[in-house]
């Protein structure tokens, strides 16, 4: 960390740039790679070049989380969000809207370029990190590896032995990846909530699985013990975990920063991409302050660049350029195949007997497997609700294959990408989950939560997602090891690579990915 603090405080110039280059006007600064985000895909790129020698240069919207506010504390709590909650907002806009049907879950807080946000379109919106480290932030930590046959499926031009036996291995070492001691978690009281849905859901034949985690269960079992500062376990995930996490500024971008090659440039917002004669790439930024004032637009030149602003950044880059003319040449399907990875949001009351505990570790650590049953593929994670209380809920984020995609487009009179997703292509996840959680409500003689969406006796949130995925598919928009087609020197490296559903959580899938693609881009691209 120590590192991440000395380089991404320094000023970025012309490095590694020779005296061709000198000649270009003050405002111009340049590397040879130029990445943009700090998310997943763009941690690994960052790492990957920096480690090759080349220099770096990552523009993150965000800013860097690293600087305790008056409470001592760099991430605001769960239950008492203030400013740094939430991106430029006046009010928190929390996934689980009310209790009881109350609004007692948001607060009113200033606006400030906090860790979470939540992108809206007319029919979905769309939860993503901002700071240095993008959703490693603020996710759930869940590093889920999909199956290997519904990976084949939706990568069927990706060597599948050669991500299973090379890159995701590699993904999950660099993530650092853990899971939790069974018998600890047998016994903990931390995970009461878990045990009952497993018990629900093997009521109902259904079969349940254990998900590995990027939270360090050591640190996790100090903190139940009373030795260490309490963060999973006192409530902390959605905007952000003061320890506990290894968060990629503790692992990718770490190492990145320690190559000396590379340099993070927070509060930056790259707005277009153009090309220049010499096929070099030009970005125009606006960097904002505290109050999300533009303070100056700069402009930047390189060699190569990496898009990694997740599937919303990168889509919106790229159809923006297209559609404007900067990237004309862009292929047609730059903005498709976009999808929701299926995500709903569910609560089910349970009897009073069966108490999901006043404890509740915000990590979870299992999911409902049923991905193998054709008729009905889901896979639900067992969610927390840590609200201090004995509340009887069970919260589950199923992941179901909805087949539905969507197409980002530009709207010329406001300047600005839309979403095409309809709230029609929602239901169809709704159907799926519905089926699996109507098997378990059946089961148990138990019935759905009415009052957790908002005052409408909403049961099934499907108007956002955690996961966005898609937009500049693998293999269409851009090659198989994501170039984007048209133009060389030009690679994506994120989420959007993936065709709108995964079948688990994504991030591991996008982090092994993006290796595979630096593997090949390092090997065959930058060579002299
Ligand atoms: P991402 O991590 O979103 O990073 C993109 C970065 O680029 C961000 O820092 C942006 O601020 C920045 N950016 C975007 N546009 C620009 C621009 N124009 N200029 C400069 N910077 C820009 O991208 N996934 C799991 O696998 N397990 C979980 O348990 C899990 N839980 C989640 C819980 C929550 C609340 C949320 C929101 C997400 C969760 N996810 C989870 C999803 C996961 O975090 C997400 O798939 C990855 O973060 C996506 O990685 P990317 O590299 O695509």
């Amino acid at each position: 960390m120590a590192a991440l603090q000395t380089a991404a405080t320094l000023g970025f110039t012309r490095v590694g740039l020779d005296s061709a280059r000198a000649a270009e006007p003050d405002a111009v600064d340049n590397a040879p790679a130029i990445v943009v985000g700090s998310g997943y895909g763009a941690a690994v790129a960052a790492l990957r070049l920096g480690q090759a020698g080349i220099r770096t240069l990552v523009l993150e919207m965000g800013r860097l989380w690293n600087t305790p506010g008056s409470d001592g504390k760099v991430f605001c709590s769960t239950s008492a969000p203030d400013q740094r909650s939430m991106w430029f907002r006046t009010r928190t806009e929390a996934p689980l809207a009310s209790f009881l049907w109350l609004d007692v879950v948001n607060r009113d807080i200033g606006r400030y370029p906090g860790v979470l946000d939540r992108v809206h379109f007319a029919d979905m919106s769309v939860f993503v990190g901002r700071g240095v480290g993008g959703g490693s932030l603020v996710n759930g930590g869940m590093a889920v590896t999909p199956l290997r046959s519904y990976f084949a499926e939706q990568f069927p031009t990706v060597d599948a032995a050669e991500m299973y036996g090379t890159y995701f291995p590699r993904a999950r070492a660099m993530l650092g990846v853990n899971n939790v001691d069974p018998a600890w978690f047998e016994a903990s009281d931390w995970y009461r909530f878990t045990r009952v849905s497993r018990k629900h859901a093997q009521n109902a034949g259904l079969r349940t699985t254990f998900v590995p985690s990027v939270y360090d269960f050591g640190y996790m079992q100090r903190e139940a013990a009373g030795t260490a500062a309490k963060s999973a376990l006192a409530g902390e995930v959605i905007y952000g975990n003061n320890q506990g996490k290894r968060s990629l500024d503790k692992t990718y971008l770490s190492s990145a920063l320690g190559t000396g090659n590379v340099t993070i440039h927070t509060l930056e917002k790259v707005r277009a991409i153009s090309r220049a004669a010499d096929g070099t790439y030009v970005l125009t930024a606006d960097r904002i302050d505290a109050t999300g004032n533009v303070v100056e637009t700069k402009e930047y030149g390189c060699t190569y660049l990496f898009l990694g602003g997740g599937s919303l950044g990168t889509s919106e880059l790229l159809v923006r350029a297209r559609e404007t003319g900067t990237l004309p040449a862009l292929d047609a399907r730059v903005g498709a195949g976009w999808g929701t990875n299926g995500n709903v949001m569910l609560g089910r009351a349970n009897h009073l007997w069966d108490t999901v505990g006043a404890n509740q570790s915000t990590m979870p650590v299992m999911g409902i497997d049923d991905w193998a049953n054709t008729a009905n593929p889901v896979f639900a994670e067992i969610a927390p609700l840590p609200t201090g209380l004995e509340h009887w809920v069970s919260l589950y984020l199923a992941i179901t294959k909805n087949p539905q995609r969507a197409a980002f487009t530009y709207d010329r009179a406001s300047g600005t990408v839309k979403l095409g997703w309809s709230a029609a292509q929602s239901a169809v996840s709704v159907g799926m989950a519905k089926k699996l959680f109507d098997r378990i409500n059946a089961a148990n003689a138990t019935m759905y939560r009415y009052d957790l969406f908002g005052g409408s006796n909403k049961v099934f949130a499907d108007d956002f997602t955690y996961h966005p995925l898609g937009g500049c598919v693998l293999g269409q928009a851009t090659d198989d090891h994501g170039r984007v087609k048209g133009y060389p020197r030009l690679y994506v490296t994120d989420g959007s690579l993936v065709p709108g559903s995964i079948g688990v959580n994504p991030f591991v899938t996008i982090t092994a990915l993006a290796e595979r693609t630096m593997a090949r881009v390092l090997a065959e691209d930058t060579a002299p």
